[in-house]
């Protein structure tokens, strides 16, 4: 079987992965991000490739068509808006997962073409306040980290980062740096205690936003306390007395820290030269996110702490190429290689070389304000690629009715049904990972190829070219007349260079002459050279700026603050994560993270559903009671859509507040209320064929058999047998039930022939049964009456909830291990071979003993 070298299409660690065609996928040993290790999410990716759901062929109002068809329409009902309304009347809103020469063509045909700068992307919910930070202090959008730098740090400070499920290669590599140098330091800051505070000798709970408080006392402690560095300060950096006075006004008690936690933070990073601090959502996702990343890049700069080897500021970005939409320029406050819109200069350079008729002289709307303009009617034709807003943004009902209401929707994606693409006119194939070719840039400025191994499915095609198709039929072919994506990449390599007169960091000169088809990882602008060890920046006066910052107002606490996220093994709406059975086995519902006192005033029970009531909406999940949130605060996946639950995408509830100068959402701090679910039946099934997401609670999952689902309702159904052909084919299976005397009870099972393909399980309280054990029925030629009983017989032990993905290892028999002696990760391990892959599930493993040492959920 021959392996092709390829790039990871998940997190922004962009780990270099040996992909082949049968599906088999192996870390690549030489690439510098991950010198061959993979996360769950990584090692499952051969499990996504099937083309079950794919959209194979363009549709045009929900019937297939050609793609003449589907491309004319799209470029007619731009080129009819644009002619009618205005440029402005038209958007496009793109992905950190569009490879660089997608992105590339998208900005060209945008800003260059159409004219207009209504181009916004997913990582304005992502990346936003970073770039918006970065630019305030450095005078550009430079990452100035590399992955070395995590391994040679004597301290590294982890804000508002779930690294062990979000970046696990990352945090691999610092937990395998912190065997050998036992001495280094690491500290965890999040309102929640998570996979990643077991990595940490300190979690430091702040309460939500409760970062600048902190940030502000540690500029303040290191100036009181003679910590800075004066003549970096001089000769560097401008800005830090009205910084250091704006500091010392605030109270790092509003972080929510005890004194003596604060010292001891203050303490260390003021005697730590290396320090590396390792920030994301929980900073970026805020009301105050861009303000946030100044006050750390503060005391970064307040003590010559950047540009050296093992310290400095490191922003992770989370998509595999949320830095490369960031170089081309495809968000809509800028122009393109790190250009801006608003400079006379910049915007002739850009128009001259691309040789365009126009180019807007304004800013675009943002991601929140893009759907404004749909609701409004401002907007009259509207293109979506590879993103699924209806989702992924807050007030998602609200935006789901902004793209109804907009008379014109194109959506590529590579999935015949997600939540957006339902709402589309046209839909548009694209190929997907394996099947198309291209370029990623990672956190750390690397540029790797993402490479085909695999024929493009159908009639789908890459989203570059559907992007030229367009431009072409919109009058413009030339300037889209590109034949493969070597010759994009070459174009915006040339771009980069015929812009380098401005001085900007993104010099791209390294890649003048790349062999495209051989091209190695390489980072900009050169992989041994060190952004700002010169301690030069790129404001006007070359130097960097320390900015006053204030810390918000403290909450008020009359509501739940909901904080969302993610789970180790799911990506954003699941559209591809979802498809592999192991992953689906670790967290197969959505569900709420609850304190056990809140759990306990609202009467809710493990195993209750919890109903949370947002501004605009309303989400029902289950119970997760556990002292890893704090008292007042929730924690939600956001990670179910439309398509698997009936109440689960936890954006219903989002209220669209955003970073006033970013733009980004605050995706971390929803206002919520809430309140037991109150149901008066629950209900599992397990089939053999997808299972609808039907009724006022529903969750489905892949599993290695087929579907499982749960549910829940406020009014029991009349029939058990009505209900489970509504969710189940089951049309011609012959079927057995065992119904309690009032109804309440069922139990049915469907058998095709000899073997079951499904089962439905209903009860007025939770089920409790084994899934896993009834999984395994599916497809056997069990009796029905077996099956019905439900219960694991004495020579199937359940294993319980899947917390090893790669060897399917489920918590029960992990409990049974530590029980017999299994005191560490390793004896864990030696007993069960749980974490001996990937690793991924190593946090886990070690907080699942310190667990069953001191149980976790008071009662
Ligand atoms: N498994 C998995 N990995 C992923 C993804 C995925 O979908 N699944 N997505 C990728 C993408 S696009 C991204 S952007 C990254 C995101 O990666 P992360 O940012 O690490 O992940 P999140 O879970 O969004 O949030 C991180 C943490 O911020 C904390 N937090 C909330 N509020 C605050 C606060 O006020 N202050 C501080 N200091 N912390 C706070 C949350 O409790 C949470 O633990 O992950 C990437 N990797
Ligand atoms: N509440 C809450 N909301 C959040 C966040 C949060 O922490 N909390 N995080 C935010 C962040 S950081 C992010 S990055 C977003 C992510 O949110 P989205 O970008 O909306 O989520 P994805 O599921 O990654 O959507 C990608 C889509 O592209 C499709 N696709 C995959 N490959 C291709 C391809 O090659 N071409 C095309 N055309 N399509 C493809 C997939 O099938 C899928 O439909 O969510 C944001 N929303
Ligand atoms: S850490 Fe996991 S998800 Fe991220 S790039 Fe590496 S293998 Fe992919
Ligand atoms: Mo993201």
């Amino acid at each position: 079987m021959t392996l092709t070298r390829t790039t990871c299409p998940y997190c922004g660690v962009g780990c270099g992965i040996l992909a082949g065609a049968d599906g088999t996928i192996k870390g690549d040993t030489e690439h510098p991000a991950n010198f061959g290790r993979l996360c769950s999410k990584g090692t499952a990716l051969g499990e996504t490739l099937d083309l079950q759901g794919r959209l194979l062929a363009p549709q045009v109002n929900g019937c297939d068509a050609n793609w003449t068809d589907a491309l004319d329409a799209v470029a007619q009902a731009f080129s009819t808006a644009i002619r009618d309304h205005g440029p402005d009347s038209v958007a496009f809103y793109v992905s950190g997962q569009l490879l660089t020469e997608d992105y590339y063509v998208a900005n060209k045909l945008m800003k260059g073409f159409i004219g207009s700068a209504n181009i916004d992307t997913n990582s304005r919910l992502c990346m936003a306040s970073s770039v918006a930070g970065h630019k305030r202090a450095f005078g550009t959008d430079t990452v100035p980290g590399t992955y070395d730098d995590l391994e040679h740090a004597e301290l590294i400070v982890l804000v508002g980062s779930n690294l062990a499920w979000c970046h696990p290669v990352l945090h691999q590599r610092i937990a395998a740096a912190k065997a050998l140098r036992p001495d280094m330091r690491v500290i965890n800051i999040d309102p929640r205690k998570t996979a990643t505070s077991a990595l940490a000798d300190t979690h430091l709970r702040i309460v939500p936003d409760g970062d600048i408080a902190l940030f502000n006392g540690l500029l303040s402690h290191l100036a009181q306390n003679g910590a800075l560095n004066e003549r970096y300060l001089r000769d560097h950096v401008s800005g830090a007395a009205p910084t250091i006075a704006q500091a010392q006004q605030g109270n790092p008690r509003d972080s929510g820290l005890s004194q003596a936690e604060l010292l001891e933070f203050f303490n260390l990073w003021s005697r730590t030269e290396k320090v590396v601090t390792v920030y994301s959502q929980g900073v970026n996702q805020s009301e105050c996110g861009t303000d946030k990343v100044n006050a750390i890049l503060n005391c970064h700069l307040a003590t010559g702490r950047i540009g050296k080897p093992g310290c400095g500021p490191f922003s992770v970005t989370g998509q595999p190429n949320a830095m490369g939409g960031r170089e081309v320029g495809g968000m809509a406050n800028m122009l393109a290689n790190h250009l801006d819109i608003e400079n006379p200069e910049h915007r002739e350079a850009v128009q001259t070389f691309w040789n365009s008729p126009t180019i807007p002289t304004h800013q675009g709307l943002k991601a929140v304000d893009l759907f404004k303009g749909c609701a409004d009617g401002k907007i009259k034709a509207l293109w979506i690629m590879s993103t699924n807003p209806a989702v992924s943004l807050p007030d998602a009902d609200g935006v789901a009715k902004a793209i109804s209401n907009v008379p014109f929707v194109a959506v590529s994606d590579i999935m015949a049904r997600t939540d957006t693409g339902d709402l589309a006119d046209v839909l548009l194939p694209a190929t997907g990972w394996g099947e198309k070719d291209g370029t990623v840039t990672n956190s750390e400025r690397r540029i790797s190829r993402q490479r085909a191994f695999l024929p493009a499915p159908g009639e789908a095609r890459p989203d570059w070219q559907i992007i030229c198709e367009v431009a072409a039929r919109m009058g413009w072919k030339d300037a889209f007349n590109f034949a493969t994506p070597a010759d994009v990449f070459a174009e915006y390599i040339a771009s980069a260079a015929a812009t380098m007169t401005f001085g900007r960091d993104l010099d791209l000169s390294i890649f003048a002459d790349a062999d495209y088809a051989k091209l190695v990882p390489t980072q900009w602008p050169r992989n041994d050279m060190r952004f700002f060890a010169d301690g030069k920046f790129y404001h006007p006066d070359g130097k960097a700026r320390m900015l006053p910052i204030s810390a918000p107002a403290p909450r008020t606490k009359d509501v739940f603050t909901l904080n969302t996220g993610r789970n180790r093994d799911q990506w954003h709406t699941m559209t591809r994560s979802g498809k592999a059975p192991r992953l689906g086995a670790h967290l197969a519902e959505p569900y709420v993270e609850i304190h056990p006192k809140d759990a306990a005033d609202l009467s809710v029970s493990p195993d209750d559903l919890v109903e949370l009531l947002g501004p605009n909406g309303k989400s029902v999940v289950r119970a997760l009671i556990t002292e890893r949130t704090a008292k007042g605060q929730l924690f939600t996946p956001m990670h179910w859509t439309r398509q698997q639950s009936s109440a689960g995408w936890v954006n219903a509830l989002a209220a669209p507040v955003v970073d006033p100068v970013s733009g980004q959402p605050a995706s971390k701090t929803n206002k919520v209320t809430a309140r037991k679910f109150a149901a008066t039946w629950f209900g599992y099934a397990v089939s053999s064929m997808p299972i609808r997401a039907d009724g006022d609670y529903a969750a489905v999952a892949r599993t290695r058999t087929g579907w499982q689902a749960e549910f829940a309702g406020l009014h029991t159904p009349e029939s058990w047998e009505g209900f489970a052909r509504t969710v189940m084919d089951v049309e011609g299976c012959t079927m057995s039930q065992v119904l309690g005397r009032d109804g309440r009870y069922g139990r049915l099972a469907f058998h095709d022939g000899d073997h079951l393909t499904g089962v439905l399980f209903s009860s007025p309280s939770p089920v409790s049964l084994s899934r896993s054990y009834a999984v395994s029925l599916i497809g056997t030629s069990v009796p029905a009456l077996r099956a019905l009983a439900g219960r694991s017989g004495a020579d199937q032990p359940d294993p319980g909830a899947t917390i090893c993905a790669c060897l399917n290892i489920g918590v029960n028999t992990l409990r049974s291990a530590i029980s017999a002696g299994a005191n560490s990760v390793d004896a864990l391990g030696a007993a069960t071979c749980a974490g001996t892959n990937c690793g991924s599930c190593k946090p886990e493993l070690a907080r699942l003993i310190e667990d069953m040492r001191q149980p976790e959920i008071a009662q």
